[in-house]
């Protein structure tokens, strides 16, 4: 097994290291970028007074509009000669965000998605068939190093060219198959669509992230492809894909906590919640040389649980991001994030899997969900009594009120990369 050592370290290793590398971490910081260093001198605060890991909660938050603001070079931390590698990821605002990497950094996330693999139960001899986006986007490049660090052949099929990506997994015999989750969707009803059966494929397991997923749409893309769909987050700042991978257990992804300092806080106030307390998650990585990232605030929401798993890993886990504190609607009132009204319509037989929620107003009460029929039930059953249906349960399990538009089976584009569900149409004020 790849880093087994990493994989399976106790607790108290864990701690100790963790304390022994953001001390080191926080002085390079503080050395060497210029941002860090004011924060830390406006409160008065050195390096030398972390001394234990409670005292984190002293160093100032680090945000994304900290990166933008330092646009194009971001906070770099070591002469620009230093860089090796630079990826960007591409903003609301229209400035991207860019991260960069030295040789150790890349090295670094290489051995940690060569780890995800591992655990996520992929072996050397698998073949792996990589459709994530290569390029500026960090899932491509990221589980391409990751895979050639454990050994494993890979073939970089990249997004696009649906057609050519069945027939690599049919005539290359791929076994693991590494896309976001609606590419996953989506290369399930291309299947259909070129007539292969995917008992004639050898695909055994999936590495789907990159976007927030439900449980229900794991249990559809586990039986459709009939593999293990493993659930697998990052982000570009924090290196890219990498930080957390589920292990065989499916229940919680573990992060990577000697690499990454994991904080649960409140959005509002700012402050460390307990243990179990869902919260937006705080990352402080602790070997980047780079980019040092301190307590970098995510926008994710999600619960830390730091039970060891049955799995026998002691790193803490993300139970499933339900999304992002900016993806939240409020409708009439009620808080939902566009992944729990999935959760709901997966779960109704009649539908696909596409869905889109459009907002049409500044006034949120009436949602607008148009979600596709699925296609052996088009045309034969009454779209009215099923729009009533998805209603009513939209209603009784969400309390949400919402307009349903039933659509044909195809209508609602397909993303070859993460999925867009929300439709704003609101004039922007
Ligand atoms: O999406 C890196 C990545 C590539 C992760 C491939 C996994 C696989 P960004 O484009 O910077 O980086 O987007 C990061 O995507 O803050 C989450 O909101 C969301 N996200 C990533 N993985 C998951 C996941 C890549 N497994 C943002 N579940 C993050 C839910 C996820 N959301």
């Amino acid at each position: 097994m790849f880093q087994e050592k990493e994989q399976f370290m106790a607790k108290d290793e864990i701690r100790a290291l963790q304390l022994e590398k953001i001390q080191k971490q926080i002085k390079h910081a503080y050395d060497n970028v210029e941002l860090y260093r004011k924060k830390f001198d406006k409160i008065g605060l050195k390096p030398e007074d972390i001394k234990t890991l409670e005292d984190i909660a002293k160093v100032p938050f680090t945000v994304k509009d900290d990166l933008r603001d330092h646009y194009p070079y971001g906070i770099l931390a070591v002469p620009l000669e230093n860089v090796h590698r630079l990826h960007a990821s591409s903003g609301t605002t229209g400035i991207p965000t860019v991260v960069s990497y030295t040789e150790n950094d890349l090295n670094t996330w290489s051995n940690l998605m060569a780890r995800c693999y591992s655990c996520a139960g992929v072996t050397p001899e698998d073949i792996v068939q990589n459709a994530y986006g290569y390029g500026l986007f960090t899932g491509g490049l990221g589980f391409h190093m990751g895979a050639e660090r454990l050994g494993t052949m890979v073939i970089p099929t990249a997004t696009g060219n649906t057609k050519r990506q069945i027939r690599m997994m049919k005539d290359m015999k791929s076994s693991v198959i590494c896309c976001t989750p609606s590419y996953a969707l989506y290369l399930i009803e291309a299947l259909k669509e070129e007539g292969v059966d995917p008992s004639e494929l050898s695909i055994k397991i999936g590495m789907f992230g990159a976007e927030p997923w439900s449980d229900e749409t794991r249990k559809h893309i586990e039986k459709a492809l009939g593999i293990k769909a493993q659930d697998l987050y990052g982000m570009s700042e924090l290196y890219g894909p990498g930080v957390a991978v589920e292990c065989p257990e499916q229940n919680g992804l573990h992060i990577w906590s000697d690499e990454f300092y994991v904080e649960t806080i409140d959005t509002d106030t700012g402050e460390v919640l307990p243990p179990g307390e869902k919260g937006e998650i705080v990352f402080t990585m602790l070997s980047r040389e780079a980019m040092p990232l301190l307590r970098y605030r995510t926008k994710d929401l999600a619960v830390i649980n730091w039970e060891k798993c049955t799995c026998g890993r002691s790193h803490p886990r993300i139970m499933r991001i339900k999304g992002r504190s900016d993806d939240m609607l409020i409708v009439g009132g009620v808080n939902v994030f566009p992944s729990q009204i999935e959760d709901i319509l997966v779960g109704i037989e009649e539908l696909g899997e596409q869905f889109q929620i459009v907002l049409e107003t500044t006034k949120l009460d009436n949602l607008h969900v148009q979600v596709e029929v699925a296609p052996q039930f088009w045309g034969k059953l009454d779209l009215k009594e099923l729009a009533q249906k998805v209603s009513t349960q939209l209603q009784e399990s969400l309390t949400l009120r919402a307009r349903i538009e039933l659509l044909e089976p195809g209508t609602i584009p397909r993303t070859q990369g993460k999925a867009k569900r929300v439709i704003d149409n609101r004039k922007k004020i």
